[in-house]
Formats: C-alpha cells, structure tokens, sequence
C-alpha cells in the first residue's frame, strides 16, 4: 500500500479537501500525509476535515508541518517534499510516495492508478506529464530543460518531459536515495524538484514517465513577475550542479502522449501587456554594467533600447543559449543585479517565443521549444566528444575537473556561436527604436 503527500502552503480549501478525499478513496492508497508550510487557513480547514475522512474511507489523514531540513536556502517546497521522505521512509509499512500539488482541480484516482501501474513494472521513479500550453512552462523549458541539454548532453535529463513537475511516485530505493543526498537535503526552496530530478539520474534509478490526458488544471498565476523567484531558484539549482557529471545509465520508458485538447491549445498563460512593462523595470547602473561587461552586444543593446521601447526580437534562441552559459559562470543568487538580469533577460525570450513561435500556431510553437532543446544537446554533445578526443592534456583537464561540455562553449572559443548552424527558424530581426 502506498502514501500520498500534498504539500501545501494557501490554495483553495475545497479543492485541497476534496484531493486529499479523492487520494484517501483510492484502493491501493493506506495513507495521505498533508505537509504544511504553516498552521494558516488551508492548514485549519484540513485539520477540520481530517476525522470525516478518515472515517468515511477508512485511511489515516496525516498532517504535519514541515520541517527545517535544509539550513541555508529558503524553508518552501523543498523542505515539505523532504519532510515527507522522512516521514514515508520512518513508516514502513507504506511501499510507495505520491506527491502530488495540492491546487490541482482535475486530479483524480487516475493519476494515482497510472503511476501504480506502471511502478509495477519496477520502476523507482514514475512521473505524471501533461499537455501544455504553448506559453507555459517557461521555467521547464528555458531553464531546467536548456540547463540539462547543454551540461548532460548525453544522459536522460534532456529527454524529461516535465522535469519540475511536482506528481511523481518513488519507491523507497528511491526516497532513501533521494534523502542521505546533502545536496537535496539542502534545497528546501522551489528548487527541489531540479536536484530530485538530477540526483534520480545520477543514481541511474529506473525512470518512467506517464500521461495524463486531461492536463493539469491548477491555481494560475497574475503574470510572469510572480514567477522571479521560482526562475531564480531553479535556475540556482542547476548553476550549483553545472560541474557535477553522469556516468551511470538510467532504464527510461515514456508513454505517448495524445492530441492536445483544444482549451490547452488556445491558452495563453500570461498578460502580454503587464509583462512588457516588466522590461522597464527595476534597472540600476550596475545591471547595465553587467549587462555590458558579460553579455553579447546584440542583447545588452537590446535590453537597453526595451528600456525606452517595448522590443524583444534580439532575444531570439541563439542570444539565450549564448546568454544562459553567461549566467551559468556568473550568475550570484542573492545579488539583487545578477537576479533583475536573468529575470529581465527570461522576460524578453519568453516574450521573443510568444511573438516569434506561439503567433504561428501551437504546433510550431511547441516545435520551436523542442528544436531547441535537441539543437542545444545535439551542440554540446558534439563538443564534449570533441573535448573527450583532444589531445591527452586537454581532455585529462575535462575529465579530472568533472567539466561538462558548456566549458568549451563558454570558456571563449565557442561562445555559442557553433550553434550558429542551429535549425532555428531566424524570423525575428534586429530590435528597432520607434519613439
Ligand atoms: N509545504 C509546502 N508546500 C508548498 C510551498 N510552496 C508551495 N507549496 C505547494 O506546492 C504545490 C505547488 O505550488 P504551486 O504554487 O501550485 O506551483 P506551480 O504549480 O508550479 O505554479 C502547491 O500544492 C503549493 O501549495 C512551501 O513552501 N511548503
Ligand atoms: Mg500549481
């Protein structure tokens, strides 16, 4: 029998209820472990619900506050997620943890019945995916997915369809490996489910991924400005990995996905026109400084005249990929400059792909998104093959730092201008000042 975790912070009461109803039902589930941010409303309307639920089901509805397990990041989600481990991995007559966001309106017995399936088949890990809208998953495909093509070209981490995604079942060799790691221990802020994720495929446990046709419908956000801190954190999350290297293989099996539905297709998933003021905003000397000092002059050039006029052609996915092994060298989290830079700099590309990719139709947007992720491995795969047959000094250098192959991209030889030849589709021009 298996655990289900809802970590929670404020979310709609009665559809938090209402999950931890619909996981407690479930015949292969024995218990459902609610972890708190903190005792707020969500917690007191859970706490009211709990004996109805247990009675009429029969499970134990458990709920915890989450413990302080990292010690220097942010207390959030990291630190629910791994105060659930604990718990799951102390209770031994559970065999299996679901996690899944507790703001999920079309969860259903399903989810947990998929990923039941398919862990028979002795997968460690199973992962929930889902249809997208176009402008989702800005963070997933930008950061997380560009992060893992350029550094581990070569192992499973590029071909995760939704590497944050926070609907997962682990077994126990999973959650014990997940747990005596430091390195997640650590993350107790939104970037957990980039270090779950890595560290899965470091250990080379078995990996599955399945659908979910009906997509996951969930609380949204105002504008892509409520989303700088989840940026900022995963995009910490992989610079603190960019030296580590993979050696171990993983077993991986994706179940095919269906046709899109149409309500997914036609979603926008953020306000256009609030997002382009976010350009405008916050500069000081010093990010334009940086923004000079490190960056290709195209794109400083192009930030700059979005200061006075709404641009962004200049963000295409050359300046990105160029940019982001920028960031992955220089980027200090905590550094209010460093963080308005790469917030600034996501903004324009996010806004680059929906003028750009999304205007030419769903499929072509999501066809850009994956061009690129498999153009950026495909180039830094060619590059640590090359660096692996260089001469004996240079490639005892790659291998005994642990360097992956965006060194050789962004150490100044390469700059990524090999991805020069990319197959990106070059429509956007050179930004023009209209005043
Ligand atoms: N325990 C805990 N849960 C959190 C925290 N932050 C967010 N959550 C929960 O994690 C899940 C995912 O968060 P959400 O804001 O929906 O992220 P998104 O779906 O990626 O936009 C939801 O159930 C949140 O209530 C936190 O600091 N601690
Ligand atoms: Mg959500």
């Amino acid at each position: 029998m298996s655990l289900v975790c809802f970590p929670f912070k404020e979310e709609d009461v009665s559809v938090v209820v209402r999950n931890i109803e619909c996981a407690a039902s479930h015949p292969s589930i024995a218990g459902v472990l609610c972890v708190g941010f903190s005792k707020g409303e969500t917690w007191h309307a859970i706490e009211s619900a709990k004996s109805a639920i247990e009675q009429s089901t029969g499970k134990s509805v458990i709920l915890l506050q989450q413990r302080r397990i990292g010690t220097s990041l942010r207390g959030g989600k990291g630190d629910g997620m791994n105060t659930a481990l604990v718990y799951f991995l102390d209770n031994t007559e559970y065999h299996r943890l679901h996690f899944y966001d507790a703001d999920i309106v079309s969860f259903s017995a399903s989810w947990i019945s998929k990923a039941e399936k398919q862990a028979d088949l002795d997968y460690d890990v199973v992962r929930h995916y889902f249809p997208r809208s176009s402008t989702d998953a800005m963070i997933t495909w930008l950061v997380t997915k560009i992060g893992f093509a350029l550094l581990w070209p070569n192992s499973i981490l590029p071909a995760i369809e939704q590497p944050l995604g926070g609907e997962l079942l682990v077994s126990r060799k999973a959650a014990e490996i997940l747990i005596a790691d430091q390195r997640v221990r650590d993350q107790s802020d939104w970037g957990i489910d980039t270090l779950y994720t890595f560290v899965m495929a470091q250990a080379g446990l078995r990996m599955a991924e399945v659908y979910v046709p009906e997509g996951k419908v969930h609380a949204l956000y105002g504008g892509l400005q409520d989303l700088r801190t989840m940026l900022v954190e995963c995009f910490a999350a992989i610079q603190s990995l960019r030296n580590e290297v993979i050696v171990t293989e993983s077993r991986y099996r994706i179940e095919n996905p269906r046709p899109v539905p149409e309500a997914v297709k036609q979603k926008i998933g953020y306000n256009i026109e609030k997002t382009l003021k976010l350009l405008k905003s916050n500069w000081s000397p010093r990010q334009k400084e940086l923004l000079q000092e490190y960056f290709d002059p195209a794109l400083a050039n192009g930030m700059l005249h979005a200061i006075e006029w709404p641009c962004w052609s200049f963000a295409d996915e050359e300046a990105w990929i160029s940019a982001y092994q920028k960031f992955l060298d220089h980027f200090e989290k905590g550094d209010f400059d460093w963080e308005e830079l790469l917030f600034k700099i996501w903004v324009a590309r996010v806004l680059n792909h929906t003028m750009k990719n999304v205007i030419r139709g769903y499929d072509a947007a999501l066809g850009a998104l994956r061009d690129l992720i498999w153009e950026t491995q495909h180039n830094a795969a060619i590059q640590l093959k090359a660096s692996s047959e260089a001469p004996a000094s240079n490639s005892a250098h790659a291998i005994a730092s642990g360097h992956t192959a965006t060194e050789g991209l962004s150490n100044g030889h390469q700059s990524g201008k090999s991805l020069k030849n990319a197959n990106w589709s070059n429509i956007g021009a050179a930004c023009t000042v209209q005043h």
